[in-house]
C-alpha cells in the first residue's frame, strides 16, 4: 500500500529556539515499511504546504497518517485531512500521536468524515494490523484504533525500543533541524516513559508510568548511523538509571563516537547520578534542560514535582561545575501579578542559565485538565501551546502578555548581550560557513514573534474547532487517565521507586 505520513507545521512560539525531526513519525514509517508498504514522509515544520499538495498529487497515497503530538496542531491536521479527501475520496486518513490519543472520539466527530480513524498510543505495533485491516476489513479489532463506528481493544505497549530503527532516510531537509546553536541536529530515544507523576504533565499518563530502555548496543549502533554532529536525546528524563547511561557511554567510548548532545533531566536525577553526567560531558554533552517549574516550595508542591528548591539550586551548581550549559523552565501561573514577574526577571538576571517561561496550561491527559478545566476561558486548540493563557489571568489579559513578553525579552537580551554576542559570533561564523542559518535567524527573530499585541489578537481569531469540555474524573484511581493497557509485567519494570 502507498502510505503518506505527515507532520504538521511547527508552533510559532517554539520555532525560534528549536525545530527537531519527527522521531515518532519516523518510527511509525519504519514499522509500515517493515510490513512491506511503500512510505513517504512530509514534515511541514521544514517543508512548504505546496510541496505536500504536490506529493499528494504525484504519489496518490492509498493511506495518509498525520502525527498529532501537539494539541495546537489539530485544526491544521483536520484541514489536511479534508484536502486529502477532496482529491482522493477513497484514501484512508488516520491520525495518531500523543495529544490526539486523549481526545480521539471528539476529533473524529469534528472532522465530520474527513478522518477515518485515530490510532491511540504507540504507533509502531499498530501499523501492520491497521494497514491490513484497511485492505481486508476488521478495523475495530485493531488495538488502539478508534473509528466513528466503534473502537478496538486498548493499545498495548511495545516490549523494547530497539526496533524499528527510525526511518531517517525519509526526512528531507535534515539541515533545517536544530536546537539553539546545535545545528544541524538529529534526535534519538534511549528510554521511553517517566515514573514520576507531575500534575501538569501527560507524559506519565500516556505511558502509564512505565519505563523502557533501548539496549546499549542498539543505542550506539543508531548513534553511529546518525550523520549529524549534534544529537537531541528526547527522553523525558535522561539517565534515571545511571547504569544504563554508563553502558551506552562505554559503547560510545569503545567505538570512539563523538557528538555534541542536548538532553532533558530532573534536578534530583542529576544530583543522584553526577558521575554519569560527568562521563557524558566528556563525551560531548553540551546542554541540559531542567524543568525546575517553580522557584518556591509551594509551587513545586502544587505541581507535584517531588523536589525541593534547595535541590534545584544544588543541581544548577553541579551542572555549572561540569561545564554543561543549562536551560531552566519555569511555569508562569496566569494568576501572577506585576511584582511576581519582576521577581522572576530578577532571578533570571541573577543566574547564568537560560530561563524559559511556559504558561500553566491544563492539557487533556493531565490531572489539572480535570481540576482546572472549569476555569477555562477558551477551548480554541490553537491557544493550547503553553505560550497563551487559557485560564483567567490575575492581571488584565493585555497587561499579562505585556509582563510575560517583557520578561522573556529581558531574558533574551541577557543571552544576546555583548559578551554572549561575542561568544555567539564565533559559533555563528562557523555555522554560516557550513551553510547553517537556523541559529542566525533565531538570534534576530525574537521581536517579530514575541509580541503582546499579537498574543492578545490570537484570542480574537474566529474559532472553528474547539476542545471537548472535560469530564471531571473521579478522584482516586489515576490509572483511569492512562492511554495503554498496563499488564502487570509492564508496570514500571525498572523504574526507581517514586512515592505514590
Ligand atoms: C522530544 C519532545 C519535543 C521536541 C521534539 C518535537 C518533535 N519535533 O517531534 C521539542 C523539544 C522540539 C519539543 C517541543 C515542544 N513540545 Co514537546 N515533547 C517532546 C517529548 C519529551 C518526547 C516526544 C518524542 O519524541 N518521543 C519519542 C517518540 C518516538 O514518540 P512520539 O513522538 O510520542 O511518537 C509515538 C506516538 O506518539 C505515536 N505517534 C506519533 N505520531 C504518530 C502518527 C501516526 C499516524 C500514528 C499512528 C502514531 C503516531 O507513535 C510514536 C511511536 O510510538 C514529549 C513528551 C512525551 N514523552 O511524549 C513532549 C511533548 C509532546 N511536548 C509538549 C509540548 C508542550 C511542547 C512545546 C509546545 C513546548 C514549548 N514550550 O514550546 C513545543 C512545541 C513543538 C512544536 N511542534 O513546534 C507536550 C505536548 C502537549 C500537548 N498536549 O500538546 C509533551 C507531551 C510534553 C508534556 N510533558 O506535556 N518537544
Ligand atoms: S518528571 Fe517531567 S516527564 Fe515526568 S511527569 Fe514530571 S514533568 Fe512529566
Amino acid at each position: 500500500m502507498r502510505l503518506l505520513l505527515v507532520h504538521p507545521s511547527a508552533l510559532m512560539y517554539s520555532e525560534i529556539f528549536l525545530r527537531l525531526e519527527p522521531l515518532g513519525l519516523e518510527r511509525v514509517a519504519a514499522a509500515a515499511r517493515d510490513a512491506g508498504h511503500q512510505v513517504r514522509l512530509v514534515d511541514l515544520q521544514v517543508t512548504r504546504r505546496s510541496r505536500l499538495d504536490a506529493v499528494i498529487d504525484e504519489f496518490a497515497p492509498e493511506a495518509v497518517g498525520v502525527s498529532l503530538n501537539y494539541l495546537a496542531n489539530i485544526p491544521e491536521a483536520i484541514e489536511i485531512a479534508q484536502r486529502v479527501k477532496q482529491g482522493l475520496p477513497d484514501c484512508f486518513v488516520f491520525f495518531g500521536g500523543h495529544s490526539v490519543s486523549f481526545v480521539a472520539d471528539h476529533v473524529l466527530e469534528q472532522a465530520a468524515g474527513a478522518v477515518d480513524a485515530v490510532v491511540r498510543g504507540e504507533g509502531e505495533p499498530a501499523m501492520q494490523p491497521l494497514l491490513e485491516a484497511v485492505r481486508d476489513g476488521g478495523l475495530t479489532s485493531v488495538p488502539g484504533v478508534v473509528t466513528r463506528d466503534g473502537r478496538g481493544p486498548m493499545p498495548r505497549m511495545m516490549h523494547g525500543l530497539d526496533e524499528p530503527r527510525p526511518a531517517r532516510d525519509l526526512t528531507a531537509h535534515r539541515r533545517r533541524y536544530f536546537i539553539g546553536e546545535l545545528e544541524p541536529c538529529a534526535s534519538i530515544e534511549f528510554t521511553r516513559g517517566c515514573p514520576w507523576d507531575c500534575s501538569f504533565c501527560s507524559a506519565w499518563t500516556f505511558y502509564g508510568r512505565s519505563y523502557r530502555k533501548a539496549t546499549s548496543e542498539a543505542a550506539a549502533d543508531e548513534l553511529a548511523a546518525i550523520r549529524e554532529p549534534n544529537v537531541f536525546i528526547v527522553d523525558d528524563v535522561a539517565f534515571i538509571r545511571p547504569e544504563h547511561g554508563d553502558a551506552i557511554a562505554a559503547e560510545l567510548e569503545r567505538r570512539r563516537i563523538r557528538k555534541q548532545y542536548y538532553l532533558e533531566t530532573r534536578s534530583d536525577v542529576l544530583l543522584r547520578n553526577q558521575e554519569v553526567f560527568e562521563r557524558w560531558a566528556r563525551l560531548g554533552l553540551r546542554y541540559m534542560f531542567l524543568g525546575m517549574e517553580a522557584l518556591d516550595a509551594e509551587g513545586l508542591e502544587l505541581y507535584r514535582k517531588r523536589i525541593d528548591p534547595d535541590e534545584n539550586v544544588r543541581a544548577l551548581k553541579v551542572a555549572r561545575n561540569l561545564g554543561i550549559n543549562v536551560a531552566i523552565n519555569l511555569i508562569v501561573d496566569p494568576a501572577w501579578d506585576a511584582e511576581r514577574f519582576r521577581m522572576v526577571r530578577e532571578f533570571a538576571l541573577s543566574v547564568p542559565e537560560i530561563v524559559h517561561l511556559t504558561v500553566m496550561t491544563p492539557y487533556p491527559g493531565t490531572e489539572i485538565w480535570h481540576t482546572e478545566s472549569r476555569r477555562l476561558t477558551t477551548l480554541d486548540y490553537r491557544l493550547f501551546d503553553i505560550q497563551h493563557a487559557v485560564v483567567p489571568t490575575g492581571l488584565p489579559l493585555a497587561e499579562f502578555y505585556r509582563e510575560l513578553v517583557r520578561t522573556q525579552a529581558v531574558i533574551n537580551r541577557k543571552h544576546l548581550g555583548v559578551s554572549t554576542a561575542l561568544g555567539a559570533a564565533r559559533i555563528l561564523a562557523g555555522n554560516l560557513a557550513r551553510g547553517q542559518t537556523n541559529f542566525a535567524r533565531m538570534l534576530f527573530k525574537f521581536n517579530s514573534v514575541y509580541n503582546p499585541d499579537r498574543q492578545v489578537a490570537d484570542h480574537q481569531r474566529p474559532v472553528r474547532y474547539e476542545l471537548p469540555l472535560p469530564v471531571r474524573a473521579a478522584p482516586g484511581d489515576r490509572r483511569q487517565l492512562y492511554v495503554h493497557a498496563t499488564p502487570t509485567a509492564h508496570r514500571r519494570p525498572t523504574a526507581p521507586p517514586v512515592p505514590d
